[in-house]
């Protein structure tokens, strides 16, 4: 930065977020910026991890340099209050992710059923693989019946009876080894948070390393576990993503048509939705209504299960929420799960936006609740794209703030559609990277945080790998920032390294690919163990790395986790509450490379962490016994 910047320019790289918060800061609307400034200075022992609230014989917190109390009252110590901390910021992720891929299962079990009459199997090819994984026979079965065994086995595994998770069985052989080895291979979903959640309260696991290793396993457990079956059971429901051209921005609302946002995570409600929007009667009681149409557009994952799936456009991620009210120009905010700010009802009282909850168990201050049920949701959908549409006309006097044209993106990535890009196998991606046409590959990922400058750290992040020939998957938040800044096109390809650009020319595909919501973090890893079980070696030894530049949630936490157990090492951009236990920090960044093959680091700057990806990722590759590339 040069210094001369305004505040907004400060806060956010994105022309909407800059607009929006000054229309936001004239509106007198608070935001998630001005509230993490009235909470400065934040509270440094939790910074570093070192408070505890587990027990009434507390809180209590250890004073990492003065005189103060270097025990609680219990007597643990740093290290076993940093590393119980994170193991409950572990397990509260996985339960998380987990539990959306539960609503899943439960939804697949009443299509089975017949009693869920809004949704329906739309991938039989992929219900019969996932079939056949579970050793589930589909001769002569129809396929609800097939789905109805297959849910019923996805249960299975989330409960305590089994040894270990079925999906495992995608690892590479190795990686398997090393996780029965430590002893950290996932038996049950449920079971591994339930477990981090014994252990963790007072007098019961008090070996920080103990504490760290089955953080681990709950991670696991997440990813390949619950999150998998997340994004698996999403494909059978509502189709496997395919490239799909789409558009993204706060442009992407428009000042003449019903706008409706749909937010959170789980594609159940999103999809219902959609289907509502399109319905003839409810277009033509727009049309009535004086508005030209129903424009549905997403926020964060949930948008992105719509984006690659249907390329819905996409209105923004996670620190734009609040600014998408900020435009005066959405009718209506439909939300399930994850990352749905409580402020968001605040500031719709400050427009003519309905906002909706629909989950039990999400409920929020401002909101109106109409749950959703699997066996109701088409007309609970239609109820309320029709109140959205009966509040077109009482937009606010001042009109719509739409300041921006949308940005065009190519989305729908994923392991089906990247093999059929190449042809049917990896083989061409194995030969670009043996060749050093592509120097490696690199997740980033996760969310926004207001610590960092709004998308800057995964933007130049991803423009430096690229100009590097490192490949970029991204998913969550990171995938709508690089949408953002137009390096999901085809033509982005411009701005990458000249091997990259001749691999993305040849297939057509840009240079950063968007893998899809916060579960869809496991189609990377199956991609990952795909290569390594093409190559016969494991994931730790491939040329990839992993990236969370501006994380800020439990899920975050999980998902690095689970990424360095499965061999990925992965750089953080803020600090996670750690840094009050040298042992913790040196574990985490050192030692788990001889136990997985794959460390954290830490790395706020981004120029900085793309240095320390392209090294990493020649290490690999020189181990591996590739050329070296310049460029
Ligand atoms: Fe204090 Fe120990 Fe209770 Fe934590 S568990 S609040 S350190 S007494
Ligand atoms: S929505 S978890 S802010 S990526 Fe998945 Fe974005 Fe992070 Fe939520």
């Amino acid at each position: 930065m040069s210094g001369n910047e305004s505040r907004f320019e400060r806060q956010t790289i994105t022309k909407d977020g800059q607009l929006l918060l000054r229309k936001a800061e004239t509106d007198q609307v608070e935001t998630a910026w001005d509230r993490h400034q009235a909470q400065a200075p934040q509270c440094g022992y939790c910074e570093m991890g070192l408070s505890c609230r587990i027990c009434s014989m507390g809180p209590c917190r250890i004073d990492p340099f003065g005189e103060g109390p270097r025990k609680g009252v219990c007597g643990a110590d740093a290290d076993i209050i940093v590393a119980r901390n994170l193991g409950r910021m572990i397990a509260a992720g996985a339960a998380s992710h987990s539990d959306h891929g539960r609503d899943l299962v439960e939804v697949l079990a009443k299509v089975a059923e017949g009693r869920a009459p809004g949704y329906a199997v739309r991938d039989a090819e992929k219900l019969k693989r996932l079939a056949a994984e579970y050793g589930i026979s589909t001769e002569g079965k129809t396929e609800n019946r097939i789905a109805g065994e297959l849910a019923h086995a996805m249960q299975e595994d989330y409960g305590t009876r089994k040894e270990r998770l079925q999906l495992l069985n995608r690892a590479p052989q190795k990686r398997r080894e090393i996780w029965d080895r430590l002893g950290i291979t996932p038996r049950g979903i449920d079971r591994e948070t339930s477990e981090m959640m014994h252990r963790t309260h007072m007098g019961v696991d008090n070996d920080w390393q103990s504490l760290l290793l089955h953080g681990m396993r709950n991670a696991l457990s997440d990813g390949w576990g619950g999150s998998l079956i997340a994004s698996e059971v999403s494909d059978i429901l509502f189709g496997t993503p395919k490239p799909v051209a789409s558009r993204v921005n706060l442009g992407v609302l428009k000042e003449d048509h019903v706008n409706i946002l749909v937010h959170g995570h789980n594609p159940i409600v999103s999809e219902a939705i959609l289907e509502a929007c399109q319905s003839p009667g409810l277009l033509s009681l727009a049309h009535e209504k004086g508005a030209k149409g129903i424009n549905l557009a997403g926020l964060c994952c949930t948008g992105n299960e719509l984006l690659m799936r249907k390329g819905i456009p996409m209105a923004g991620n996670h620190l734009m929420t609040e600014l998408a009210l900020v435009t005066g120009a959405v009718e209506m905010v439909i939300v399930d799960y994850q990352c749905i700010m409580p402020a968001l009802g605040e500031v719709a009282k400050c427009y003519h936006t309905r906002m909706i909850s629909t989950s039990d168990k999400a409920r929020f201050p401002g909101m109106e609740h109409r749950e959703f049920h699997p066996e109701s949701a088409s007309e609970t959908a239609r109820g309320l794209v029709e109140e959205a549409v009966e509040n077109y006309g009482r937009r606010y006097g001042n009109g719509v703030y739409l300041p921006v044209k949308p940005v065009e993106l190519l989305a729908g990535f994923c392991v089906e559609s990247v093999l059929e890009a190449l042809g049917g196998s990896p083989g061409p991606l194995i030969d670009a990277i043996k060749a050093g046409k592509i120097r490696g590959a690199a997740g980033v990922v996760g969310c926004n945080n207001p610590k960092i400058r709004h998308d800057h750290g995964h933007v130049t992040l991803t423009r430096r790998l690229i100009e590097n020939d490192i490949l970029v998957l991204g998913t969550g938040c990171a995938a709508v920032a690089n949408a953002k800044a137009g390096l999901e096109m085809v033509e982005a390809s411009r701005l990458a390294g000249p091997g990259l650009r001749e691999v993305c020319g040849a297939l057509g595909i840009p240079p950063v690919l968007h893998f899809g919501s916060c579960v869809d973090n496991v189609r990377i890893l199956v991609l990952a163990a795909g290569l390594a079980n093409a190559l016969g070696t494991d994931i730790s030894d491939l040329p990839v790395a992993g990236a969370a530049p501006e994380w800020y949630s439990e899920k975050a936490v999980a998902i690095g986790t689970y990424f360095v157990a499965s061999g990925v090492t992965t750089v953080l951009g803020p600090t996670p509450p750690v840094t009050g236990s040298l042992n913790v920090v040196k574990l985490l960044t050192e030692g788990l490379r001889d136990a997985v093959g794959a460390t954290f680091a830490v790395e706020p700057d981004p120029e900085k962490a793309a240095v320390f990806i392209r090294r990493h990722i020649e290490g690999r590759r020189e181990a591996l016994g590739l050329p070296f590339v310049k460029v």
